[in-house]
């Protein structure tokens, strides 16, 4: 080896030994390893961007980021593009996800005491939803959900009001004037009972495909809270709004036991923090729009109609109060949800 070759490999010997230190010390694998460090929460829902459902995940994410800063890394899915919808508890409960907003009706598949929250006329206002969600009911339901479940709520979201939204116009004074309409429902039997309740025929159809179902005619309409109308432009498709207020809906954000298992308590007070941050962000949001959101729609040239609302609310009550749903609910809980204002 020549004088020269011998320099010339100890230099590169000294450049490989530095990079070698520069990676044990180092700045780049170091900010890898800190992004791997990173608690990821995968948060997967049904909302379209323009729903307040959807734009709390930002109001999550950015709480987080506050208080957390760089412990977390959140990954926010709409559209249920990351899950279908209905599918989020059981990949929670596998541990494929962490976050997701879920319904009443989805917790009712696995914890039959919840059926209680799908029924319509239950609930009266989202002021009583909160109460009884953040006081003892809401503690022992979720106690219940997170024993069967392996979830954990962690905050109560005004979903709104769902009314009844039609293709077309027609008289609609009591239940039995939806005979024959096929009502799009989500697609459990919890759901599809409430339609049955509510007079139609229920259509089972996921959320992501009622536009064209209303559009094409393959449904007659749907029934949601308002603002949802508003925000996944149903109002395009169709002629009339209905005012049943059949149900005071609500979703809790939940995480999944595992995940929660992974943080210190610390980080789980401020992943629950972020999330009643969210819903109040929502629930503050959602109540002013729908307090103001019929004119939206009639300006649109909908027709908005107000219903014999007791008729319906006596059908439905019937429908509930028979039903083997009613056997499951816990003794005298009717009576403590009625007493709860
Ligand atoms: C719907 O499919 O009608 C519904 O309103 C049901 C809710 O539980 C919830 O899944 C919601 O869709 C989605 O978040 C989309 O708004």
């Amino acid at each position: 080896m020549t004088l020269h070759n011998t320099i010339a490999t100890l230099a590169s010997r000294r450049r490989l030994l530095a990079a070698t230190v520069a990676l044990a010390a180092g700045t780049f694998p170091l900010s890898d390893v800190k992004a791997q460090s990173k608690i990821i929460l995968r948060i997967s829902t049904p909302a379209v961007p323009d729903d307040w459902h959807a734009k709390m995940w930002t109001v999550f994410k950015d709480t987080l980021e506050k208080s957390a800063p760089g412990e977390f890394d959140v990954q926010i899915n709409l559209n249920a593009s990351l899950f279908k919808q209905g599918t989020e508890p059981a990949a929670m409960a596998r541990g494929n996800l962490e976050l997701s907003s879920i319904s009443a009706f989805d917790i009712a598949k696995l914890v039959p005491e919840f059926s209680i929250f799908t029924a319509g006329y239950v609930v009266h206002d989202p002021a009583q939803q909160q109460k009884i969600f953040n006081g003892p009911i809401g503690t022992e339901m979720f106690k219940l959900v997170s024993e069967k479940m392996d979830i954990t709520p962690l905050s109560t979201v005004y979903l709104g009001t769902r009314q009844v939204n039609l293709r077309d116009t027609r008289s609609v004074k009591t239940p039995a004037d939806l005979k024959g309409v096929k009502l799009r429902m989500p697609g459990t039997r919890e759901w599809l009972f409430l339609g049955e309740a509510l007079g139609a025929t229920p259509t089972p159809l996921a959320f992501g495909e009622v536009y064209l179902g209303l559009k094409s005619g393959t449904i007659d309409g749907q029934e949601n809270p308002l603002p949802t109308v508003r925000a996944a432009k149903f109002y395009e498709v169709t002629k009339q709004i209905v005012l049943t207020g059949h149900l005071v809906d609500g979703i809790f954000i939940s995480i999944s036991n595992k995940a929660l298992a992974g943080m210190s308590p610390a980080q789980r007070q401020k992943v629950t923090a972020a999330a009643q941050a969210a819903a109040a962000y929502n629930n503050e949001n959602r109540i002013k729009e729908e307090a103001q959101i019929v004119e939206f729609f009639k300006k649109e040239g909908l027709q908005v109609s107000t219903p014999d609302v007791e008729a319906f609310r006596k059908a439905v009550q019937t429908a509930y109060l028979n039903s083997d749903y009613a056997k499951e609910w816990p003794k005298g809980l009717l009576d403590r949800i009625n007493a709860t204002r």
